[in-house]
């Protein structure tokens, strides 16, 4: 089904499932490349999902601040290419919800266990705005939080399941957003987490 949430936000329930098992493979390939890893903000804090990157940029963040980086900074090396299956998916599923001629370059890998959320804020280190951001949402459900385009607009939950493709643009993708903390619970293909991946077109 296709579902809008908001203008600019649309929910594609399911439209990863037939690649699901291709794109967990792909993530596990990805991760022996960079492997999964705790960042840290610049306040001091921790982020509790594990993170790490495919494509030509990789967001990261350290006491430095969040940026988008060329290299994995724990290997000195290029973040691992972005899987065809990836792109193919990602550039599908905008086309799906109206937005043609998606080609991300980056794409953030996090990975929730028991416990893990992510707290409101906006994606705004991309510098262009003009494209959507697609995110797919694999293993355990969780429940997301959607805000306005200002912090004080108070977040709906909505809950996010295996397969389902959200694709995030114009008036939404400015919009304060998070997640819930993980519940426990064991997904058959995933186990006891949740993988995200979102898709951007960072400015070079
Ligand atoms: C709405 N990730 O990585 S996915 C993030 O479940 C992030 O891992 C969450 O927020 C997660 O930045 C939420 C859905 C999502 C991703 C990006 C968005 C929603 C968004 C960008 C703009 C608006
Ligand atoms: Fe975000």
């Amino acid at each position: 089904s296709r579902v809008t949430l908001s203008p600019g936000a649309i929910v594609l329930r399911g439209f990863a499932l037939p690649d699901a098992e291709a794109l967990h493979a792909a993530i596990r390939a990805v991760a022996a490349q960079a492997p999964l890893r705790t960042m840290h903000t610049p306040g001091g804090g921790t982020l509790s999902a594990a993170m790490t990157n495919c494509g030509t940029l990789g967001w990261v963040t350290d006491k430095a601040g969040y940026r988008y980086t060329p290299q994995d900074p724990l290997s000195h090396r290029p973040w691992p290419p972005l899987p065809a299956l990836f792109a193919q998916v990602a550039t599908s599923a905008a086309q799906t919800a109206g937005f043609s001629g998606f080609h991300p370059n980056a794409c953030l890998i996090n990975r929730y266990e028991a416990g893990s959320r992510m707290g409101l804020h906006q994606d705004k280190d991309e510098k262009d705005f003009t494209q959507p951001i697609v995110s797919v949402s694999l293993g355990l459900p969780i429940h997301f939080l959607w805000g306005g385009l200002t912090r004080s607009v108070s977040p709906f939950s909505f809950l996010l399941e295996h397969g389902d493709v959200v694709v995030w643009g114009g008036k939404a993708r400015l919009h304060y957003h998070g997640v819930k903390p993980l519940a426990a619970g064991q997904h058959p293909l995933t186990g006891s987490c949740r993988f995200n991946l979102t898709f951007r077109f960072v400015a070079p």
